[in-house]
């Protein structure tokens, strides 16, 4: 797979990889254009600090970031100088001559690219001739009021602006580029085009602006998407008037149309804008990871048996009381997490099919235990008394056990030094019972284990609470799948699991993310760069991404439910039975299957991904200047069959991990553990 992506990337090699050599020689310019530079606000900011590395090491010091100027931001991120290179400084200076405030520096983070930081409020005074301009050239009307309408309207032309002085001011014929990200810097796009600035253009947009809006109001949205499906299209103008946002959606549609390359993260995104924006995207732009970030090498199976002891403590502490009753080493850990979108994120899904779930292992009276976590931050006030008591009487009876083995020990060297041989009483004594008893006594409970560790503010109405109760998902001693909702982010100070959340991944066991509406989908990534395996959708960039690159995700850990040909039972079902499969099968099993998921790293890299930015660029620069640049020809990328299952059609489905060829694959050998691994997990349907 490496070697075939060495060869993939040769093409390029002369022309960008060699940290802007090249393109420095050819006087070539790249600028991507972000309201997420140095400015956390959302998922491009992931995007663009992650790829960071990467680019830099493609184009050195001809590449540069421009975002808007965030104080807080740049205190932290951001180590401001004056610029070294001359059209650089003369342009700032042109336009600090203005009274506009702009800051050049280095972002703090891999790669320390360039910033161009522009502070919007500085350049307010020209809102109104701005606005007319862009009226003038488009007829989009932007209203006073909309205030982030009215900051992207000057973020754009600041940025035009900026890029016009640059480019005149560099010597000879330059070849710019400048990639956009989203509506929010769409307009410098739109102005770059119609103020004929010769800026080679390429707009990438993360989700459509009528999409979110449209899937948050629980429209059927992929069936209206398609015109011959029921319903007819939507009326785009009218849905985008109805929420108030048209001029957003105007703006959108302007800087894609006005693109020379128009990307998205994914192809169900691409799909969507097709249809809500009138343009398919000339290419996919998928979103990549900084894997060393994440990369444990040989070490991450340990790291997973680690974190998942922490958990075990949490758990623990949790269903203590009697509850406690099932074993540590038969329960699984499964989560989904997130921007709290309830059905966005099919977390709605996710609680149907852990009630399925619950069902089919009754049935199969299976020894496992499901816990299943879903982290998604929601209003609260703190954590509950009864998941902090729980806690606190775990640490209790473990430090009563430590003094007392501390006592027993001292006596039992006391006693083996007098020549006697200890027994009975000597070990444990009436008074450490008693110690004992009190402890075991204090920690009985009359209410069942929570289902949430902290107090929600709209507890009646908070949706997960809501679907948890109406499946009566309560924590039962006789439930198999029990269920705890942590309505926070984790982070290392939290004092139910004292981990963050990169940590809390890699001990569980499966993360499952059954997205109805995500254009690309971080959590199911990061997990597979952990080695984790995880559910995710055919409805998802990251699924779409995985089934696309993939002969068989399913065998390499990344398990793709089907919510776009089928109704939400059917994939309900579908997910039931896939974690059901999953809680069937054996540790030794686990650890293959995770050794495989975490091989898909490469794939995710921004070292590869990165590729498609290239192509973009260098589209964009065929499509100004076709007499200068050749066309890209490039193929896929595809990574072949898991080659640890073998091809005969007689061994069971494919999603059950076989052992491997391969002996770094899996910590299994003889003959007769292949044997027992082949064997295929018994499905409720098969019994
Ligand atoms: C799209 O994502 P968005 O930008 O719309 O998503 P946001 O919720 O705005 O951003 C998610 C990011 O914010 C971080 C989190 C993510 O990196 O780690 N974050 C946080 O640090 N603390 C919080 O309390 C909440 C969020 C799209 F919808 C996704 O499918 C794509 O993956 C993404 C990138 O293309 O764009
Ligand atoms: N995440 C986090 N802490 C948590 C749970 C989730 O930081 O406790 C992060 C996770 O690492 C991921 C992001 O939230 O990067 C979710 O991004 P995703 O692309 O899945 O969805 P988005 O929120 O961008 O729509
Ligand atoms: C890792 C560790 C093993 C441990 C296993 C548990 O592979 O290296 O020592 O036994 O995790 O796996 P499980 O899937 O049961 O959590």
């Amino acid at each position: 797979f490496a070697k075939s992506l060495r060869t993939l990337e040769a093409d390029y090699v002369d022309y960008e990889c060699d940290g802007g050599a090249t393109a420095a020689a050819k006087n070539q310019w790249f600028f991507e254009v972000a309201w997420e530079v140095a400015n956390k606000v959302g998922g491009i900011y992931t995007v663009i600090k992650t790829k960071a590395a990467t680019t830099v090491d493609e184009l050195g010091e001809q590449y540069c970031l421009i975002g808007p100027y965030n104080e807080a931001c740049v205190k932290t991120e951001v180590e401001v100088m004056e610029p070294y290179n001359e059209a650089m400084q003369r342009s700032l200076s042109q336009m600090r001559d203005h009274g506009i405030k702009v800051v050049f520096g280095r972002w703090l983070i891999d790669g320390y690219p360039k910033v161009v930081l522009f502070d919007i409020g500085s350049a307010a005074w020209k809102l109104d001739e701005w606005k007319k301009q862009l009226w003038e050239a488009s007829h989009i009307g932007v209203p006073w009021h909309d205030r982030e309408s009215n900051d992207a309207l000057i973020f754009g032309y600041l940025t035009t602006w900026f890029l016009s002085e640059f480019r005149k001011n560099l010597p000879g014929e330059p070849n710019v580029v400048a990639h956009f990200h989203e509506w929010l810097a769409g307009i410098g796009l739109v102005a770059c085009r119609t103020t004929h600035l010769d800026v080679s253009t390429i707009f990438t947009t993360h989700a459509t602006l009528l999409g979110r809006y449209l899937c948050a109001g629980n429209a059927d949205f992929y069936n209206h998407l398609d015109q011959e499906k029921l319903g007819g299209e939507f009326d785009k103008d009218k849905e985008a008037g109805d929420r108030g946002i048209y001029h957003r959606y105007c703006i959108e549609r302007a800087a894609v149309h006005c693109a020379h390359v128009f990307t998205t993260v994914s192809d169900i995104t691409g799909l969507e804008a097709e249809h809500l924006l009138s343009r398919k995207p000339d290419m996919i732009t998928p979103n990549g990871l900084n894997v060393v970030k994440f990369s444990a090498l040989h070490e991450f199976q340990n790291l997973h048996a680690m974190a998942k002891e922490k958990i075990h403590d949490f758990v623990r502490g949790h269903f203590y009381g009697g509850h406690y009753d099932f074993a540590l080493d038969k329960t699984l850990y499964f989560f989904i997490a997130g921007r709290y979108e309830f059905s966005n994120k099919g977390a709605d899904m996710f609680i149907e099919s852990l009630a399925r779930l619950n069902h089919y292992l009754k049935k199969a009276e299976s020894d496992v235990t499901v816990v299943a976590f879903l982290i998604f931050p929601a209003r609260t006030n703190n954590f509950n008394v009864e998941s902090l008591r729980g806690q606190a009487i775990c640490k209790q009876l473990k430090q009563t056990v430590s003094s007392i083995q501390k006592d027993i020990g001292h006596r039992l060297y006391e006693i083996a030094m007098r020549g006697k041989i200890p027994g009975g009483e000597d070990l444990l004594t009436k008074e450490d019972v008693v110690k004992l008893k009190r402890c075991i006594f204090s920690s009985q409970r009359s209410s069942l284990p929570p289902i949430c560790t902290h107090n929600v503010i709209d507890d009646s109405s908070d949706p997960v609470l809501n679907n948890l109760r109406s499946c009566q998902l309560f924590n039962q001693r006789y439930d198999r799948v029990k269920v705890i909702f942590h309505p926070e982010f984790l982070n290392s100070t939290n004092p139910l699991f004292g981990m963050d959340y990169d940590e809390f991944v890699r001990g569980c066991h499966l993360g499952v993310f059954p997205s109805y509406y995500e254009p690309w989908g971080y959590t199911p990534a990061e997990c597979t760069v952990m080695g984790i395996p995880s559910v995710t959708t055919n409805l998802s960039g990251f699924g779409c991404f995985m089934q696309q690159h993939i002969a068989d995700p399913a065998s390499y850990g990344i398990y793709i439910v089907d919510r776009r040909y089928k109704g939400p039972d059917e994939s309900c079902n579908q997910l039931a039975q896939m974690m059901f499969d999953f809680s069937c099968l054996s540790r030794r099993q686990r650890i293959i299957q995770r050794n495989r998921t975490e091989r898909l790293s490469e794939l995710l890299d921004w070292k590869n991904l990165g590729l498609y930015y290239r192509k973009a660029r260098n589209l964009a620069l065929h499509r100004t200047h076709p007499e200068l640049f050749r066309e890209d020809v490039s193929a896929e990328l595809i990574m072949p069959k898991s080659h640890s299952v073998p091809p005969s059609p007689s061994v069971s489905r494919s999603s059950t991990p076989l052992p491997s060829d391969n002996e770094e694959d899996d910590e299994v050998d003889s003959e007769d553990e292949r044997e027992q691994l082949s064997i295929r997990p018994l499905t409720p349907t098969s019994q």
